[in-house]
Parts: structure tokens; sequence; C-alpha cells
């Protein structure tokens, strides 16, 4: 062979976190070359580069996995109900070595370019570090919160002490004691490490712009019961999860919260509030769709903020006004008992913004705060970030970014595939229910399609398969109608894209649940792919 020739590849993946794990090992027992890029020295993901101090996953262990296999779900023991980012990790190394994944994934190598070359039906792809390789399937694993987002402060480089964002931490960890620590940003990042930091910190100073509904996790050590119950019943659980509208296994509540008194609220709210986890959104069947229902809940976890934090003043501004859960719920342990600390601080960002960020620490419009260590905890460019930082062009050289508008006007067919980008497909891309839900569940959802839909191709000597503009339209039109009858979009969030300067607002999530969307999807694969556009070359095949 030409040694000058790039290798050619059936499918290129990026991305080694749960989505490319799972898709190079359904794709190479099928027989496929594959060939996996990762930016990190190891896989994870996103549970590779979250180190922050209380990092944990808020799906339930048992949930939290993959269940393409018995055998693995079996020889793994989670030892919580919520499982902190090590254990994730090693379990995703653990996946790694049973299945031999890492002689297929070349670590410490990020994309660059992806395009699409249409004489040759062909991905080529570059490297970061400037090599080229090329296959027929091009499948993003990016994930949907990995680009993150340091806020344009004035000033922000000019800090002289230490500073981190959460998704970006130090391996050997950061030492606290004695030190002065700041951080900005109250979503589950900044929830999570507020409460250790403040331990072990001197001082800490919490910068808010927006207070959470935050409630309790009541994590504790799993039992053996639990444990052995789960293997025991792998394939009801699977079934459930599968099939559920958040990808776990609950029940799907029935009744209005105004049809019930306040006393049964109470009585109903507070039962949620003792099992902790996302009990709490699960009370009522109108939470999320109706003000007044919406009203009830938020009302209660405002008055265990006022029970919870001694100093009402302080209360008063942990206490948020935005519907429940339309941001993205956060579960915690000890957050609003972590403000009756006599060496924590919390400014209000509301009534005193940030100036600036300064060489000795952030000054807000009031005051300067002097600090030896700044976190930002400030979340990320969600769902179209990470793929907006590669160059992917598909037909005609039409780039991703140019297509969507700049993200404006983001569409996608199924949330999997793109008009314009041949054999491309994305793992919990933009408009699937992914980010929304327990994602191991949907990304083996996205994962199995895209390996069935591969498989179809193959045997049907299918060179290249695309969706149309019309399915793609009725798909983003659906997504779109189905959030807006929501209060989803009512508030400003991550979901919508708000929180980064500049973004396109939209909301890029599929919300018709995790059994309803694989329904649709297997639906589209049964009848053939309605909806695609598949060209077979002209060529003879012998
Ligand atoms: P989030 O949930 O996006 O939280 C980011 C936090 O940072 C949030 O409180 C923001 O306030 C705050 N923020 C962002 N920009 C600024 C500026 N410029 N000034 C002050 N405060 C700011 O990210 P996380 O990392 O906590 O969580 C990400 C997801 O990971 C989480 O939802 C789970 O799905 C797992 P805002 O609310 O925008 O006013």
């Amino acid at each position: 062979t030409n040694q000058h020739q790039a290798p050619d590849y059936d499918a290129i993946v990026i991305g080694a976190g749960f989505s490319g794990l799972y898709m190079l090992h359904r794709l190479r027992e099928a027989g496929y070359s594959v060939r996996v890029y990762e930016a990190a020295d190891g896989v994870g993901g996103v549970w590779y580069w979250n180190r922050y101090p209380g990092a944990r996953c808020d799906s339930e262990s048992i949930y939290y996995n993959y269940t393409f296999s018995e055998e693995l779900y079996r020889e793994w023991t989670w030892s919580s109900r919520y499982p902190k980012q090590s254990e994730i990790l090693d379990y995703l190394n653990f996946v790694a070595d049973k299945f031999e994944l890492r002689t297929d994934i070349q670590f410490d190598t990020k994309i660059k370019a992806a395009h699409y070359d249409e004489t040759n039906h062909k991905w080529n792809i570059e490297t970061g570090d400037g090599n080229n390789v090329s296959a027929k399937y091009f499948i993003t694993g990016v994930g949907c919160l990995s680009a993150a987002n340091i806020p344009n402060i004035k000033g922000k480089d000019t800090f002289t002490g230490e500073s981190y964002h959460t998704g970006h931490w130090p391996h050997e960890g950061v030492d606290f004691k004695g030190k002065h620590v700041g951080i900005i940003g109250t979503g589950s990042s900044g929830i999570q490490s507020i409460p250790v930091i403040a331990k072990e910190a001197d001082h800490l100073t919490v910068f808010q712009r927006t207070p959470q509904y935050s409630t309790p996790a009541k994590n504790h050590p799993y039992d053996l019961e639990t444990i052995e119950y789960s293997k025991e019943n792998f394939y009801q659980i699977k079934e459930q999860m599968r099939n559920s509208p958040g990808g776990i296994p609950a029940e799907f509540p029935t009744q209005s919260a105004l049809e019930n008194t306040q006393e049964e609220r109470q009585e109903v709210f507070e039962e949620a509030w003792e099992k902790g986890g996302f009990y709490m959104q699960n009370t009522y069947n109108d939470i999320t769709i109706n003000e007044d229902a919406n009203e009830t809940l938020a009302e209660f976890v405002r008055s265990k903020i006022r029970e919870t934090v001694h100093d009402q003043k302080i209360a008063e501004k942990l206490m948020p006004s935005y519907y429940y859960g339309t941001k993205r719920p956060v579960l915690d342990t000890n957050y609003f008992e972590t403000f009756n600390r006599t060496n924590v601080s919390l400014i209000d960002l509301k009534n005193t913004p940030i100036h600036r960020i300064t060489e000795k620490g952030v000054q807000t419009t009031e005051e300067e705060y002097e600090l030896d260590t700044l976190i930002f905890a400030t979340g990320y460019d969600a769902m179209t970030g990470p793929l907006l930082k590669i160059d992917i062009r598909g037909r005609e050289g039409v780039s991703l970014k140019e297509k969507w508008g700049g993200g404006a006007q983001t569409k996608t067919y199924l949330g999997l595939t793109n008009a314009g980008f041949p054999n491309m497909f994305m793992i919990t891309g933009p408009e699937s229910p992914s980010v929304l839900s327990n994602m191991p569940v949907s990304i083996e959802q996205h994962v199995e399609w895209i390996a069935d839909c591969i498989d179809y191709l193959c045997e049907h000597n299918i060179d290249y398969i695309e969706a149309t503009p019309e399915a793609e339209n009725a798909w983003s039109t659906h997504c779109r109608e189905v959030a807006e009858a929501t209060l989803f979009t009512k508030t400003e969030s991550w979901y919508t894209g708000a929180n980064i300067e500049g973004k396109p607002r939209g909301f890029l999530i599929y919300l018709g649940g995790v059994g309803a969307y694989r329904e649709k999807c297997s639906e589209i694969a049964n009848e053939g792919y309605p909806g695609f556009t598949m060209v077979i070359s002209k060529k003879l095949v012998i």
C-alpha cells in the first residue's frame, strides 16, 4: 500500500466517555474497523475531567451504568446511592479493561477538523497533531456538557492567585487549607463543591447570580439487599429504564398538584424530601407545565431554605423565584446548612454584580474580596458547544456552524443526524432527550440505533445516508412545540443557551421522554429509514 495514504477506517468516533466506549465496543463486535480519538490521557469523558471536591452523579448508581451486558452489570458493585466521580471513573476503566477497548483508542489527541469528501463518500479527519485519517462513518461522542464556560469578566486574566474551572480540575487536587477561596457559580458543580471546600478553607466566599431550588440527595452507602435486588432484577430494571420518561425506573405521577389540599401537598412533598434525589419533581404531573402547580413546590422548597438557614437575611438571598425545575434541578449534601458556618459568606450578584476581577480577587460594585484561590463553577456551552468547537464540514464544504447559523438555526433529525452531513451521527446530539435523562440509558439507545443503521447500510450496499431537510424541519418543529407547552422555555438557563454571552436562544432538548423517543427512533429504523435519503453508487457491486 501507499505509505503516504491516510489510514482508513470504517468508523471514527470522537470521545472515550460513556458514548465512545460503547460505540467502539458495539461496532467492533460487528466486525467494523473503528478508531476512537480522545483528548484526555484516559477514558471517562466528563468523569475524567470533573474532579472538583464533592463531584458526584445525581442519577442513582444502579441505574447510572451500562445495561448492554448482564455479565458486566453483575460484575460491578456500586458502593453508594449516588456515585462519586472517582468511582464512575473506576467503572469506565473497568469497562475499558474488560472489553479491551484501549487498543483502538488514541489518547491525547483532539480532532481539529472533519470534512466530508463527496467524491469518495469518506470523512477526512485531521487530528490536533496534524495527522490525517479517513473513515466511511463519522460519529461524535463529545458529550453535552464538555465545553467549559469561563465568562468574559473584565480583568479575568489579571488575578495572581490560583484559579480553576470545576470541569478542568487538577488531578493532584487543590489544597484549601488556610486559604481564602472564592467560587463563582451555584449550579450543580458549585453546590456540590461548596460544602466540601467550606470545611477545609479558612474562608469561602460564594458569588451567586441565581439561587437554586437545591434539594437533599440523601446519599448513603448501599446495603447488600439493594445490590442483590438490582442484580437479580437486571432485565426488569433495564426494561423499565428504557421505556420510562427519564431513563430511570420511576412511576410517573398521574395527579395534579392542584387537586390536593395544602395539607395533602405538604405531606406528599415532605415524603419526597425525605426520600431525596429527584423524587421532588416526580410528585405531581403538572409541576413543569402549570404555573400554579409549580409555585406550590417552589414555595415548599423556599420554606425549607427558611428553616435551614439561621440568618433570615441570608436565607432570603438563597431563595429562588424562577419556576421550579426549569433550570437543571440540583441535589446537594448540606448545601444550605453550609451558610450557617462562620467562615462562609454569600455575595448576591443580583444586588452587587461583579465589576471586575483584580490582581487580588473579585471586585463587585460594592467591595473588593481578596482571594488566594478563585473557582469558576460557571458551567458549559451546552449541547452545541462541544460540536461547534470542531471544524465539521458536510457536503459542498458547508460547516456545521454555518448550517446551524452559529447555533440560532440548530436543526437535527432525531438529534442523531444532520441534513447536509452524510454518514455522520451524533451520540446525545442537540434535540435528543439525552441531557435531560439518565445519560447512560440514552447513550445506549443512540449507540444501538447508529450501529443498527450502519449494519443496514452495509447489508444494502448503501454508500451514504443523509437526513432530508423536510424530516429535519419536522423534527425540530416538534421539539420546539413539545418544549413550548412547558415552563422550561420561560426561564433563562443553559437549556436555552442563556448562560453563554452572545449564544442564540433556543430549546435544544427533546422533552417527549426517553421511552417515547426510543419508540419513534425504532419505528423509523423498522420502516426502512423514512426521512433519510440513501444513495447506492452506480458501480457494480460483485
Ligand atoms: P451550571 O448549572 O450552568 O451553573 C453555572 C453557574 O455559574 C450558575 O449558577 C450561573 O449563574 C453561574 N454563572 C455563569 N456565568 C456567570 C457569570 N458571568 N457571573 C456570575 N455567575 C455566573 O453549571 P454546572 O457546572 O454547575 O453544572 C452543569 C451540569 O453538569 C449540571 O446541570 C448537571 O447536568 C451536571 P446563572 O444561573 O446563569 O445566573
